[in-house]
């Protein structure tokens, strides 16, 4: 039983709308370690460069909009099979579909359509090194994108 790691983030809607403590008691009463936290401002060129390969879609200009709009809480999730699991917990990436075809998934309860949907979980172990590097690990090779997040409360 090897424990994994993988990134979270509560989104502007999430933070705004008051649901960091109930989605924090969720993931600790499903057995998660938070084991690093930090709440930021993200700038576009972040959010361009942690949603890169979304780059050629219509909805990207609308979501870098969305993404900084607020400020955001990232937190790295640990326990065994943490990336799929978290992945299953959070629902589908349409919040409308999960109120219904996942009731109790994270998205239904505080998410509101396809882009605001609340939350993010990294979708594999290649996705879950990058991401948690591009917020936590200054020495990695994503370096030149965490300089320009603007950190508040750290
Ligand atoms: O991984 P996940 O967040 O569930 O969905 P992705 O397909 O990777 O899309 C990333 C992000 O893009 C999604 O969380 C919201 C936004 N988005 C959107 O605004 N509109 C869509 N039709 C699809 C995705
Ligand atoms: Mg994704």
């Amino acid at each position: 039983t090897v424990k994994e790691k993988t990134l979270a983030m509560i989104k502007p809607d999430g933070v705004g709308g008051n649901y960091v403590d109930i989605i924090k008691k969720i993931i600790l009463d499903s057995g998660f370690f938070i084991t690093q936290e930090m709440q930021l401002q993200l700038n576009e060129d972040a959010v361009k460069s942690f949603y890169a390969e979304h780059s050629s879609k219509s909805f990207f200009l609308d979501l870098v909009k969305y993404m900084t709009s607020g400020s955001v809480l990232i937190m790295v999730l640990e326990k065994e099979n943490a990336i799929a699991d978290w992945r299953a917990l959070i629902g589908p990436t349409d919040a409308n579909k999960a109120k219904v075809t996942h009731p109790k998934s994270i998205r239904a309860i505080c998410g509101f359509n396809s882009e605001r949907n609340c939350v993010h979980g990294s979708d594999s172990p290649q996705s879950a090194v990058r991401e948690i590097s591009f917020f936590f690990e200054k020495s990695s090779s994503d370096n030149s994108t965490v300089i320009k997040i603007d950190s508040v409360g750290l």
